[in-house]
């Protein structure tokens, strides 16, 4: 391994080759790159190259440039300084792989080529798509040169982190970090490479924690930092008791304490990083009242009155809002019990059930929490704005993009939340087809090689069926929740039914066949995504696409005296004749704007995989592994790879590996390597069906060409081997 041997790592990974075989070393841990598989339709054949890689602790792997990852559950230590610098300046397949290979060769590659890049990290909850992005920060940070100026940067773009985790991740059942909104962070370079900026982009917080969690998950982390580790003076002035089970909203999910997270430290490192992402002290205050002011929202309690409406009973939870958010006591009494109705140009007041007044208080902490998130990706980014930002230099950056964005998700129940995500995921999966066969087809075009058209299945339809205007799901369910009283989730299934029946990717009860009926509800409806088949209950779909904050409460939150709440809540918001956008349609408009964004950006590939749910290392569950690879669409993504050829290198580097093969070549080679080439690929007796010379590359069709190759050097290797042996033993 490393760049003085850069030979060893072809057909396996490590130095261990020169003791055997490459033959025997690829039956032990597999390819080093899915391409290289025999039989590369098969996807029993590529679990079991995932399975002994694995075995072998090697959790990398390639499809040509895309690199996969299997998540070790345990520390490999692979993420050393010393491996950072193993990995720079190298030829990205002459090494085994590495996030560390894509981290510098895409780094290299905005450097060179000043074009602007986005790595793309993608797998299913817990399969670590948040730690690879940290890696890749960390990568950045430890070893591209340091800013002239504005070298504080560096910290923010770290700092950032544990800020947003804090606010933005939870313990769930599938991972105990795991990140409740989808993330998007460009770094923005100078002329000479250094980080001089950055900017985040969030997408779709899962605000219904705030509220509620299933049985074993937990609220987001921050409360309970706060809880454990908050100074006694900060708890005291919050009118905070330390004991998490004192507060309804944290105790759902009945695990307050999870082994893996130490609250107490983390508090301390959030403290730490909200300090270097220039917060002043009394933004912290002004946040922490914030975070408080929800746990006692979760603990007003309602009575009903004779008349069966709500009246507040916790009047020192009461109190302590007021004085949190800065505003009024009666006006919040008011508002969290009655709704404000415009009738005829006169404001009513009318009085809330219990039921309403729970509805409404849940909904006014989520709606608290959710902008605050929001406003504190805006504070993050104006610390990591670029101080070169307005100046002309500004156009002399690049940037280089990363995003860590939830994974297809197919639950036993699956609801708004996940129909929102599968439809980005959707998207991503049209990105990715779109950029790799065009990647493909412009390296065939710069090769000289005629492109051989692939057979490939284009997600567009599906795409289409979700967003299209009007006959898309998304308009009419946005159509729907602009009948309120009338519509209902089961109008909006109707209204599916009547407009999408004949569509290929859309079933429901009534429109499924006597056979595939028993497995589908009648408030359900299926999609036949890209990955399979998911099955959505309409439940609660026309709520939370609505996500209504009745107008009192959202009144009393504009006359906060809470700096961040007054800047959360708009007075424009009030006066604003026009309807807010539906949370579908928000999120669709986010999703353009991203597909945007990516698409102006060389694109850079990891699918991470989860290996087992039981958090274990060592566990290699294949049936949870074969789900992944197929929502993944690795098996298509190798397909469309290996559509011509299995392996294409630079001259120059086939050249050095191989030259030792061909007396002509060996051991120097004075004409151009593409004529070496030649001369050696004629000399191991190449069919020319079996090979292709490009302008720079040679293209092999067949990974048994290359394996030959591979293995007569290794004959010749040992045969050295032998003779060196031989005579240092005749010498002495
Ligand atoms: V989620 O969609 O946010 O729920 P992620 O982000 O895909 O999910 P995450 O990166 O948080 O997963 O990884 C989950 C856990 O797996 C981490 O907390 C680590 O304990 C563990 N992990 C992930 N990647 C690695 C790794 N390369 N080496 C060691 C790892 N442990
Ligand atoms: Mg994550």
């Amino acid at each position: 391994m490393g760049k003085s041997q850069p030979g060893l790592a072809l057909g396996s990974d490590g130095v261990r080759v020169t003791m055997e075989s490459a033959l025997t070393a690829r039956d032990r841990v597999g390819v080093q790159d899915f391409v290289l598989l025999e039989n590369f339709t098969s996807e029993a054949a590529f679990i079991e190259n995932l399975r002994r890689r694995f075995r072998e602790n090697l959790i990398y792997t390639y499809i040509g440039p895309v690199l996969v990852s299997v998540n070790p559950y345990r520390d490999l230590q692979i993420y050393s300084r010393q491996h950072m610098e193993r990995y720079r300046g190298i030829s990205f397949y002459e090494v085994p792989p590495h996030l560390f290979a894509v981290a510098d060769t895409v780094y290299r590659a905005l450097r060179t080529e000043r074009r602007d890049q986005a790595v793309m990290i993608s797998g299913e909850s817990g399969a670590g798509k948040t730690e690879a992005t940290k890696r890749l920060l960390q990568f950045y940070a430890e070893t591209c040169p340091a800013p002239e100026r504005g070298g504080a940067v560096r910290d923010r773009l770290l700092q950032s982190n544990p800020v947003l985790e804090a606010f933005g991740n939870a313990k769930t059942l599938r991972n105990d970090n795991s990140s409740r909104f989808g993330k998007y962070m460009d770094v923005q370079f100078d002329f000479k490479g250094a980080p001089v900026g950055g900017h985040i982009l969030s997408y779709l917080l899962e605000k219904s924690r705030v509220v509620h969690q299933n049985h074993g998950e937990r609220n987001f982390h921050i409360f309970y930092q706060l809880l454990e580790g908050g100074e006694e003076e900060t708890l005291r002035r919050l009118g905070l008791e330390r004991n998490p089970q004192s507060y309804l909203y944290l105790v759902k999910g009945q695990c307050a304490k999870v082994s893996s997270i130490n609250d107490k430290s983390d508090w301390k490192v959030v403290r730490k990083a909200l300090m270097v992402i220039n917060f002043t002290e009394d933004e912290v205050e002004d946040l922490l009242s914030i975070v408080a002011s929800v746990l006692h929202l979760g603990n007003i309690h309602f009575a009903a009155n004779e008349e069966s409406n709500a009246q507040v009973t916790t009047e020192n939870q009461l109190k302590y809002l007021t004085r949190l958010l800065g505003v009024d006591g009666s006006t919040l009494r008011e508002a969290l019990t009655h709704r404000k109705i415009i009738a005829k140009g006169e404001e009513l007041l009318s009085p809330l059930n219990l039921e309403q007044a729970a509805y409404a208080r849940d909904a006014l902490a989520k709606a608290v929490y959710s902008r605050t998130f929001t406003w504190l990706v805006g504070k993050i980014n104006r610390s990591l704005a670029s101080k070169d930002a307005e100046s002309p230099s500004w156009r002399s950056t690049t940037v280089l993009g990363l995003l860590d964005i939830y994974g297809f998700e197919v639950f036993q129940h699956n609801s708004f939340e996940q129909f929102c995500i599968n439809y980005c995921n959707e998207k991503l999966q049209q990105l990715f087809i779109e950029l790799t066969l065009k990647s493909e087809q412009e390296e065939y075009e710069a090769e000289g090689i005629a492109w051989e058209p692939v057979q490939y299945f284009n997600n567009k339809i599906i795409c289409d069926l979700v967003e299209e205007k009007f006959k898309g799901i998304i308009s009419i369910l946005d159509e729907e929740c602009l009948r309120p009283g009338e519509a209902t989730d089961l109008t909006f299934l109707e209204k599916l039914e009547d407009t999408v029946k004949h569509h290929p990717h859309f079933l429901t009860h009534k429109l499924a066949d006597q056979r595939t009926r028993k497995s589908l509800g009648r408030g359900e409806f299926r999609l036949l995504h890209y990955a399979g088949e998911v099955t959505y209950s309409v439940t609660g779909f026309l709520d939370k696409n609505n996500d209504l904050l009745f107008r009192n409460l959202k009144e009393t939150m504009c006359s906060s005296d809470n700096p961040i709440m007054s800047q959360c809540f708009d007075r424009s918001e009030l006066s604003d004749k026009k309807r807010p956008e539906t949370v579908a349609t928000q999120f669709k408009m986010s999703l353009l704007q991203l597909v945007e964004i990516l698409q102006s950006k060389e694109p850079a590939y990891i699918r991470c995989i989860k290996p087992n749910d039981a958090k274990q290392p060592g566990r290699f569950d294949e049936v949870l592994i074969r789900h992944q690879v197929k929502y993944l669409g690795l098996m298509e993504n190798l397909r469309v790879r290996r559509a011509g050829f299995a392996y294409r290198r630079k001259y120059e580097a086939f050249l050095q590996r191989y030259k030792s093969l061909c007396p002509e070549t060996w051991p120097t080679w004075a004409g151009r390597p593409q004529d070496g080439v030649a001369v050696l690929v004629r000399h191991l007796g190449y069919k020319p069906e079996e090979y292709k010379m490009g302008r720079t590359k040679i293209f092999i069709r067949f990974p048994k060409t290359l394996f030959a190759t591979e293995d007569a050097l290794e004959v010749r290797r040992q045969s050295l081997a032998t003779k060196i042996q031989a005579s240092w033993r005749a010498f002495h």
